[in-house]
């Protein structure tokens, strides 16, 4: 989708907009399931970065304690739980710069990822700057999607970031997807970008090839110490558009209301899943910061009518379905 049909498609009536994103959703994904996923970080702080909104970035305090990388069995105990409670897609992330080949650190990430992907769940890992080699070793070990945003429009990048660019960005993800991986890819709103600057990031997004399979929009959680700390939150209407626009621009991806659920209230999210909403991170805990508690993001699913996403073989890493009971268990049993 080009620039000037997202202004046009953003400038409608509030309902307008509403009623075309619920028409493209319903074409699309008539089974009002939202997809749970859930986070967990496996290294955690001391990142090289100086992403502005980030508390695992060095560069600033933020009062956030460094982690080393978790072992193995650890990160299997989160990923058993995460699946318990519900949720068909475990997501790993890691404050670094990027994996390379041939390291340590990185055999140790494709060994997780071997063990994570015999569970059942989608598998998505967002691990940094990555080339070929490394993408093609992680699809081969289980990762079924790679989560990689550009975060913002590729004008405001720079008033973001400035130890990598976004054409930095543009590279991951053209080597995922040139191996076949799924692409997970989307921003944050909220760092004092302007409206252009969102509808410049979602036309970026939409002209992918192929599309992200989903598209995670945060609203920015001002982390003390960093330079965003004082940045006022989103307008949940904002945020609400923003979905519709999304649902409209990439029709078969999943939307995921990614971090900042904490800000918003139970009619904000609902109109956000009106909207196209159909992904969460769900557990208290997104990377550092809190997230709505499993029990109330079940109540509110409940209240809507809604349904959690059930398992679906089609989604899993090859590993999950080697281990997948080869009788369906009998009745009763
Ligand atoms: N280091 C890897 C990277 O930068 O791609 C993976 C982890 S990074 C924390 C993943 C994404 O989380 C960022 O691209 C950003 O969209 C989101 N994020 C980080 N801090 C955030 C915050 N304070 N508020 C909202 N989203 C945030
Ligand atoms: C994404 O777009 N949002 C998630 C996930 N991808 C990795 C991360 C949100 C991080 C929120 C801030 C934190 O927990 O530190
Ligand atoms: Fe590092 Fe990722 Fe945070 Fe940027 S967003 S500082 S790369 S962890």
């Amino acid at each position: 989708m080009q620039l000037d049909q997202l202004q046009s498609l953003y400038q409608l009536p509030f309902f307008e907009l509403l009623k075309k994103a619920r028409e493209v959703h319903e074409a699309h994904w008539p089974d009002n399931e939202v997809q749970l996923c859930t986070l967990l970080s496996i290294k955690t702080g001391g990142c090289s970065e100086d992403c502005s909104y980030c508390a695992q970035s060095s560069r600033y305090d933020t009062n956030l304690d460094r982690e080393m990388l978790m072992e193995k069995k650890e990160v299997m105990e989160s990923a058993r739980a995460a699946k318990e409670n519900g949720s068909t897609r475990f997501c790993m992330g890691a404050a670094w710069k990027g994996v390379q080949d041939g390291t340590k650190k990185f055999d140790t990430v494709l060994e997780i990822v071997e063990h994570v992907s015999t569970l059942g769940m989608e598998v998505c890992v967002t691990l940094g700057e990555l080339g070929e080699v490394e993408a093609r070793k992680l699809r081969d070990a289980g990762v079924t999607a790679y989560n990689h945003n550009i975060d913002t429009s590729p004008e405001h990048y720079p008033e973001i970031v400035t130890s990598h660019t976004f054409q930095d960005r543009l590279d991951t993800i053209r080597c995922v997807q040139d191996v076949g991986m799924s692409v997970c890819c989307g921003g944050i709103l909220g760092m004092g970008e302007s409206e252009t600057d969102r509808l410049r990031m979602l036309e970026v997004l939409s002209n992918f090839n192929p599309p992200p399979e989903s598209v995670p929009i945060n609203a920015l959680m001002p982390m003390p110490g960093t330079p965003l700390e004082d940045k006022a939150p989103i307008d949940s209407f904002d945020l609400i558009r923003m979905i519709a626009l999304a649902r409209i621009a990439v029709p078969k991806s999943r939307v995921r209301l990614s971090a900042g659920r904490t800000g918003l209230n139970d009619e904000a999210q609902a109109l956000c899943f009106f909207a196209g909403a159909n992904s969460i991170f769900y557990g208290d805990k997104l990377l550092t910061a809190e997230n709505p508690q499993s029990s109330k993001d079940k109540a509110l699913l409940s209240k809507l009518g809604l349904s959690s996403q059930k398992p679906n073989p089609a989604l899993m890493p090859p590993s999950a379905i080697e281990n997948l009971p080869l009788d369906p268990a009998p009745v009763g049993a």
